[in-house]
Formats: structure tokens, C-alpha cells, sequence
């Protein structure tokens, strides 16, 4: 077996494009010089970089699944590589990442006019501006169809009135262009997609404090009192919890990937420093338990690396389902995090210093398994889809 057999079990470099192995390739070398340096003192103190979006944006990593508009036009494995490589540095980062390609970029693409796609897309795949997406209510995290959020037409100045809050929405504090999902009094109290923009009256973006997990995003609240957005800044070609869903969709996928980046990059640390530390006269990594820890690491990051790669294949040939999405966003999330906690305590105490890196890994993750679904709510979608009944309520 090849002395690199555990960076790449299952030979999956082999299986990418030629355009997708220098993507791959141009990623990493990007986030490994550049982004890792910084993640350390960026989570110590948290601290959000702004200049860190302008940096992907023009290294191609914004908005890189989509054509034209400045995007890259990457397969949605490039993406799910982009991501990949991203989370092994931090989560929070590969956050910024998602949330400005499959949230804003995504939607806007997908659901708007021309006019907004030009309008708003070029300045958001370079990293010019900042971008968030607002779905999430204090009163309806998981069950979002339960939203408050309302979009009052008012036909004499041509604008809707938007009042409601959001929370927990990463970039918010510092986002320049918003995508606002809000019940439409024009279209029959149905869920619509808004363009808000910062300096707009009424709105607000404060900003979480006390976070204890992706320290290096910057994550808020949209605060909505009768803002008034004009009539073009509707996204038109979406409807119903449809519209978000279908870019939630996008952003799982990636995050499928991206977790296992991070729980690779745990792997990577902790076999090194097993074989470096000497305990009872031999390597750490000499003990059959270690081994065992690390033979677990190794088929699960290689199992699931395969599942995200057939899935992302599935999409670009158009045939992919929500619920395969389910499946890689679960596993991968739940595996990565199981994975960092194993590697956190095979570096004993120094597991829970920053500069080893796991711990933040291992902290970040828990975001990671709780956004964009629930462990366990994504366990209920595939019930569901698994028995054609509904466990939610
Ligand atoms: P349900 O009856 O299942 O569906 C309502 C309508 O939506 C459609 N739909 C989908 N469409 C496309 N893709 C999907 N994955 C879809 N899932 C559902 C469905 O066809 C239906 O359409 P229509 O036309 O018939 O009305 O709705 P439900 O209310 O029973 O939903 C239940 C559930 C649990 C599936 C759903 O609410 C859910 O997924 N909850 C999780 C919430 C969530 O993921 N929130 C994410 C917030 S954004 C975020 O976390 C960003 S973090 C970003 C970062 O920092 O990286
Ligand atoms: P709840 O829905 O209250 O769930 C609490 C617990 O109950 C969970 O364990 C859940 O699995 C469980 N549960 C819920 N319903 C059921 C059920 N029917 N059966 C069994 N168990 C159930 N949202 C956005 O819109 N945009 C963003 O950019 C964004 N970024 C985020 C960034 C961070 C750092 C975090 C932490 C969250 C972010 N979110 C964002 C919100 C995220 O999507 C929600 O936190 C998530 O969907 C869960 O909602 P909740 O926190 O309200 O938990």
C-alpha cells in the first residue's frame, strides 16, 4: 500500500476531471497558506476577516457552481472540493463560503430577473459584497413554514413592507445584500424571496455575541420594522418553502463535503501526533486502541467521500433527489464530528489547545450538524421518505 494511502483510501483524486483535480489542487494550496494562518487568532479572539471574501472571490471561489456573472462555473463537484478544502481549515470559513455561493448567489441566480442577476451577482462572486440569507425565525428554526416574517404590498408607493425577525444568519452583521424569505400579502400570505440591502430604513443586523462554536464567522440577527423594499427587488420565480428549500438543497451538498474536510483534517493531526509522542517507550500510534481509532477515521472519511461524490455526480446529470442530500448532510456531519472527538482525545491535553486545531474543529462541527437541518431532522425526512409517513408532528 502507498505511503499515502490514508490521504486517499479509495484513490478519489482518480475519479475527479482534469478541470476538477486543479481546482481541487489550487484550493487547497489557497486555503492552506492563506486562510490557516489566520484561523487560530481569528477564533482566540473572534474576530470576522472581511478581507478573507475578496481573497475567494478572486481566487474563484464564490458563487463557483453557477455560468457567467463572474462565477466559475465549476461541476457541483468542483464545489463540493471548493468546500472540502475550505472546512479542513475551519468550518466558519467554508460557512462564508456556502452561505454567499448557495444562499445568495444561488437564489438570485435561480429565482431572479436578469436585471437582478446582473445587478447583484457579479459584485457578490468577486467578494465585492457581502452577502446573507434569512430564513430562520426565533420562533421557527426547524419548522420553518411556521414563519412570521411578512411582506405587506402597498400598492401607492409600489413597495413591500417588511416586518419580521430573523436570527441565527450567518454574515448578517456585516452583509451588504440580504435574501429575506417573507409571507407576501399580494400572493396570498404564500413564502417569497426579497432583496434587502443595508442602509435600507427600518432594517438592522445585530450581532449574536457568546458563541462558543464558529468563533471565525460572524453570525446575527435581521431585524425587520416596515422596511420598504420596491417592487423589483422580489425574486419572481420562486414560491412556497419551495424557494428556500431548493437552495438549502445547494448548500447541504457542500456542506456534505465540507465536513469531511475538517474531520479529514482532525484524522491528518491526530495520526501525525501519535506517531511523535512516545508513551510507555513506543509511538502513541503503536497501541492497537489508536489504530483502531484511526482505522474507524479512515473508512468512514473514505465511505463518505464516495456517497458525496455520487450524489454531486447525480445532480450534474440531473437526477439527483433531496433526500440523497439528507443522507450525505446526516452522515457526513455526524461521522465528522464523531471523528473529532475521537482525534481531540488521542492528543490528550493538548486536544484542547487551539494551536493543535481539533478542538475548534470539534466545536465548530456542532454548528455544522445542527444548520441546514438537524442531525435529526434530516433522520425524519428520510423517515418519511422511507415509510411515506410523517414523523414531525
Ligand atoms: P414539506 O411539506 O416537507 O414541504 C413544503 C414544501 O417545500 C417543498 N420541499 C422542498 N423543495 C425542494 N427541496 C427540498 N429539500 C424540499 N423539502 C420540501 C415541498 O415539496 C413542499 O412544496 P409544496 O409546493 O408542495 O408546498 O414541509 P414541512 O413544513 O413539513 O418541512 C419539514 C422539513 C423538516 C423538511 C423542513 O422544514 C426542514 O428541512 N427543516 C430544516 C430547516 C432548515 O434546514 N433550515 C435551514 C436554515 S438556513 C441555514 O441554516 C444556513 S446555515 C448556512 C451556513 O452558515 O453555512
Ligand atoms: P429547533 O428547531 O428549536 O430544534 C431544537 C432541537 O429539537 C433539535 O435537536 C432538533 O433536532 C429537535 N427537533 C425539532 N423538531 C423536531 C421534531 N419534529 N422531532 C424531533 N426533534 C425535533 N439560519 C438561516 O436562516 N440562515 C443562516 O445563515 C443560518 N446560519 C446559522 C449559523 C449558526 C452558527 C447557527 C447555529 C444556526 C444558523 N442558522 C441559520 C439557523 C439553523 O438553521 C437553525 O439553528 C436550525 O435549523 C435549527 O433550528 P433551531 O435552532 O431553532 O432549533
Amino acid at each position: 500500500v502507498s505511503s499515502t494511502f490514508y490521504q486517499d483510501a479509495f484513490q478519489l483524486s482518480d475519479q475527479l476531471t482534469e478541470d476538477e483535480r486543479s481546482l481541487m489542487l489550487s484550493a487547497r494550496e489557497y486555503c492552506q497558506e492563506r486562510l490557516l494562518p489566520r484561523v487560530t487568532e481569528a477564533y482566540r479572539n473572534e474576530k470576522f476577516d472581511k478581507s478573507l471574501i475578496p481573497e475567494m472571490g478572486s481566487m474563484g471561489l464564490l458563487g463557483a457552481p453557477y455560468q457567467g456573472y463572474g462565477c466559475a462555473g465549476t461541476s457541483t463537484v468542483g464545489y463540493g472540493l471548493i468546500a472540502r478544502e475550505v472546512e479542513r481549515v475551519d468550518s466558519g470559513y467554508r460557512s462564508t463560503m456556502s452561505v454567499q455561493t448557495s444562499l445568495v448567489i444561488g437564489p438570485i441566480y435561480n429565482y431572479g430577473t436578469e436585471d437582478q442577476k446582473q445587478k447583484y451577482i457579479p459584485d457578490l462572486a468577486s467578494g465585492k459584497k457581502i452577502g446573507c440569507f434569512g430564513l430562520t425565525e426565533p420562533n421557527h428554526g426547524s419548522n420553518p413554514g411556521g414563519m412570521e416574517t411578512k411582506a405587506t404590498w402597498d400598492e401607492t408607493t409600489k413597495t413591500y413592507k417588511l416586518s419580521g425577525s430573523k436570527t441565527w444568519i450567518s454574515n448578517s452583521p456585516v452583509a451588504d445584500v440580504m435574501v429575506v424569505w417573507a409571507r407576501s400579502s399580494r400572493h396570498g400570505n404564500k413564502i417569497k424571496g426579497f432583496i434587502l440591502e443595508r442602509g435600507m430604513k427600518g432594517l438592522t443586523t445585530p450581532k449574536i455575541e457568546g458563541k462558543l462554536s464558529l468563533r471565525a464567522s460572524i453570525t446575527g440577527q435581521i431585524a425587520m420594522d416596515d422596511v420598504p423594499v420596491p417592487e423589483e427587488n422580489l425574486l419572481p420565480n420562486a414560491e412556497g418553502l419551495q424557494g428556500p428549500f431548493g437552495c438549502l438543497n445547494n448548500a447541504r451538498l457542500g456542506i456534505a463535503w465540507g465536513a469531511l474536510g475538517a474531520a479529514e483534517e482532525c484524522f491528518h493531526l491526530a495520526r501525525q501526533y501519535t506517531l511523535d509522542r512516545h508513551q510507555f517507550g513506543r509511538p502513541l500510534a503503536q497501541n492497537q486502541l489508536m489504530q483502531l481509532k484511526m482505522a474507524d477515521m479512515l473508512t468512514e472519511i473514505s465511505l463518505g467521500l464516495q456517497g458525496c461524490l455520487r450524489v454531486s455526480r447525480l445532480k450534474d446529470e440531473g437526477k439527483s433527489e433531496p433526500e440523497q442530500v439528507s443522507i450525505i448532510k446526516r452522515n457526513s456531519c455526524g461521522k465528522a464530528l464523531e471523528i473529532a472527538r475521537k482525534a481531540r482525545d488521542m492528543l490528550g491535553g493538548n486536544g484542547i489547545v487551539d494551536e493543535y486545531h481539533i478542538m475548534r474543529h470539534m466545536v465548530n462541527l456542532e454548528t455544522v450538524n445542527t444548520y441546514e437541518g438537524t442531525h435529526d431532522v434530516h433522520a425524519l425526512i428520510l423517515g418519511r421518505a422511507i415509510t411515506g409517513l410523517n414523523g414531525f408532528c
